[in-house]
């Protein structure tokens, strides 16, 4: 399949899926609805994407006629934050549909024209920013389902459980020395990977999975949530103002540990990873484990540095091959998958599960790597620079393998759970 192919054929799969998010999934009331200040109305999502995908590549990449110019307004994330959303004159369902499929249409008739070079357009990165963000939108979705009231309206897909092989030490050492973190030339990476550069990280260990949430109810029938002396004061204080007393869609009946998933009430399974909790939950959880979050250096060098090629891995088991059989990413299970899943997608320390199942916390707030660029906009990642969001890594089971690569980069507030956000720890060699 040569770039444009593969541009078509990947923005097709992106559709679809966006569309089995909304209109394929839910009535139009629960489609205009707010199911909570933190998350758009889907409908608002829905069509933010098309009005992305106009500009981006309808406009900028085509240099076409623009279909909507009075639209931008309203679906620019800046002008309008989420709890606001609800209030403006949105399109109905349908209406957003229609547009979206214009856009598209005339996207995909353009394609044949437009010259894949360029800094835009270059190796087809502009598409590929535009299918990401069709896909992250749809992660976001799934957190607005995840938080709506009522019947299920996603369905768990049949299936068996990946193996979990044999089974695999509680840590590795990670030698220290240097790596390359970020990259030079991913043509599907951001601004934000950019550009790769070398850092020498001390010796560490890791964990070779994710915490799970056995592990998590321990610290929390430990008293884990009422002794301070787990928490940063900012974490307490959170705890304290929020009243959470364990992750997000957990409560207790009948002396058992129970979760509301997408509709849906059953017993926590113990041996996934435990998955909404905040940065300051999951900070609170190393410390009283006597152990710390790793950076995202730390996670990233675990996660595609192989020491004995003195190389970089585009993937945490090598430079290609099916995320299918190597990860559970891309909404394929609607719950991450149990401790030790996918041997096979073990990164080159022995490390598993660093993509998909669950995002996961580091310690490193948001920052420009050095020499960073802004690229095609401020308002990608520039603008949210700073000591307030921290960096999540390694995506989540509703992570397109798209943006399922190590070097990509998510962040957000560190009071933030209704995100697929769990954590693994590590601590000084
Ligand atoms: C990278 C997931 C933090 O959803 O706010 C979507 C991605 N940027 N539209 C977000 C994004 C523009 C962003 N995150
Ligand atoms: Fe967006």
């Amino acid at each position: 399949m040569d770039v444009k192919e593969r541009i078509v054929a990947e923005l097709v799969a992106a559709r679809d899926r966006s569309f089995g998010l909304t209109v394929g999934a839910l009535e139009d009331p629960e489609l205009t609805s707010q199911v909570s200040p933190l998350m758009s109305p889907l409908v608002w999502d829905l069509a933010h994407i098309g009005n992305y995908e106009e500009q981006w590549l309808l406009r900028a990449a085509a240099g076409a006629e623009a279909v909507r110019p009075d639209i931008d307004d309203i679906y620019d994330a800046f002008e309008h934050p989420r709890a606001e959303r609800p209030s403006l004159p949105l399109l109905t369902p349908k209406e957003s549909r229609a547009y979206v499929t214009t856009v598209r249409d005339r996207v995909i008739d353009s394609l044949e024209k437009v010259p894949l070079v360029g800094a835009l357009a270059g190796d087809g990165f502009v598409y590929h920013m535009v299918i990401q963000h069709e896909h992250m939108h749809d992660e976001t979705m799934l957190a607005t389902h995840q938080l709506r009231k009522g019947a299920p309206a996603l369905l768990d897909p049949p299936g068996q459980e990946p193996g979990t092989g044999e089974a695999v030490g509680a840590e590795v050492l990670v030698p220290g020395g240097p790596f390359l973190m970020g990259t030079s030339d991913d043509p599907w990476a951001y601004d934000n990977e950019r550009p790769g550069h070398l850092v020498d990280v001390p010796s560490y260990y890791i964990d070779t999975t994710p915490v799970g949430n056995a592990a998590y109810a321990a610290f929390v029938e430990a008293g884990g949530y009422q002794d301070p002396r787990w928490w940063q004061p900012k974490g307490w204080e959170w705890r304290s103002t929020s009243g959470k007393e364990a992750p997000a869609f957990w409560f207790r009946e009948g002396g058992q540990w129970m979760r509301r998933r997408l509709g849906r009430v059953e017993p926590v399974p113990m041996n996934e990873p435990v998955q909404h909790v905040c940065w300051y939950e999951a900070d609170a959880y190393a410390r009283w484990a006597g152990r710390r979050l790793p950076t995202e250096a730390e996670w990233e060098k675990a996660a595609s540095w192989d020491p004995v090629a003195g190389r970089k891995r585009r993937l945490p088991w090598g430079d290609s091959g099916e995320a299918d059989a190597h990860a559970n990413l891309g909404q394929r299970r609607l719950h991450p998958s149990p401790l030790g899943s996918y041997p096979e997608g073990a990164s080159a320390y022995g490390v598993r599960q660093l993509v998909g199942d669950v995002w996961e916390w580091t310690s490193t707030s948001f920052h420009g790597y050095p020499g960073f660029r802004s690229f095609p906009y401020k308002e990608y990642s520039e603008v949210f620079f700073g000591d307030d969001y921290k960096v999540l890594k390694g995506g989540s089971w509703a992570t397109h393998p798209l943006s399922g690569r190590p070097t990509f980069r998510n962040w957000d507030y560190p009071i933030r759970r209704q995100i697929f956000s769990g954590f693994r720890c590590a601590r000084d060699a």
